[in-house]
């Protein structure tokens, strides 16, 4: 058993039981021109979860702990997308419409995919999710449960959505969650802040928090040559 740092007390897990699960790292959240900055979000705000989680990724791949990804976004004909979702915000353009990296959040589009840092490799399955959770019309569990997955160690984009709606859902089918503070982004560091709260808050009412650094070392001990080759940068 690995044992992490983390609030409200330490995380143990098993590495042969465990997936680091990347939410939502798209070019339409984390870039300009995208679905996020439709919504008037400052995307720069992202980017900085982008170091560590690249970090925590090649150290998981490198240990052979299974890596999941999701990416938010819907079918071309926007036959599953609420109109509840589509009017949300009365934005200047909506989703499907066409913007400079293709239409926003649909699948397929050059924005919709992910981004280069933390690109899926062959054998890490990509869930694609209609809503804001990953178990919500995904096989998101079924994918967990075949594999016998218990921990979940969580990166991704946007902490009090995205990454907090999962969190609870995952809270929900039987999971612990750790979610890594500075490996997961917000628009709005207030939110960033709260969220996180929220989700230590009661004992771990949802789950657990901690950072890269206190997961990389923790990590070390048993796998030192997959820590020390992600944190060189290979
Ligand atoms: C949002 C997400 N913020 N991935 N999606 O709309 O958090």
């Amino acid at each position: 058993m690995i044992r992490v740092q983390a609030e409200p007390y330490e995380f143990e897990f098993d590495p042969a039981r465990t997936a680091l699960v990347m939410i939502d790292f798209q070019r339409d959240f984390v870039y300009p021109g995208g679905f996020g900055e439709s919504l008037g979000n400052d995307t720069s705000y992202l980017l900085k979860a982008l170091p560590p989680a690249e970090r925590v990724l090649k150290a998981c791949r490198a240990a052979g702990i299974f890596v999941v990804h999701t990416r938010e976004g819907h079918r071309g004909d926007l036959s599953d997308l609420p109109v509840t979702k589509y009017e949300r915000g009365k934005p200047s353009l909506h989703i499907g419409d066409p913007g400079p990296m293709g239409r926003l959040l649909v699948r397929g589009e050059y924005g919709h995919d992910i981004v280069e840092e933390v690109y899926p490799i062959d054998g890490e399955p990509v869930v694609d999710k209609p809503g804001k959770g990953a178990f919500y019309a995904t096989d998101m569990d079924t994918i967990l449960k075949t594999r016998g997955i218990r921990w979940l160690i969580v990166c991704g984009v946007t902490t009090e959505v995205c990454v907090q709606t999962s969190v609870r859902e995952a809270n929900d089918r039987g999971y612990d969650a750790l979610v890594l503070s500075d490996a997961v982004g917000s628009y709005f560091p207030e939110f960033q802040r709260v969220a996180l709260e929220m989700i230590k808050a009661q004992g771990g009412i949802f789950g657990w928090v901690s950072d890269s650094e206190s997961f990389l070392s923790a990590l070390q001990v048993s796998h030192p040559d997959a820590v020390a080759a992600a944190r060189a940068g290979g």
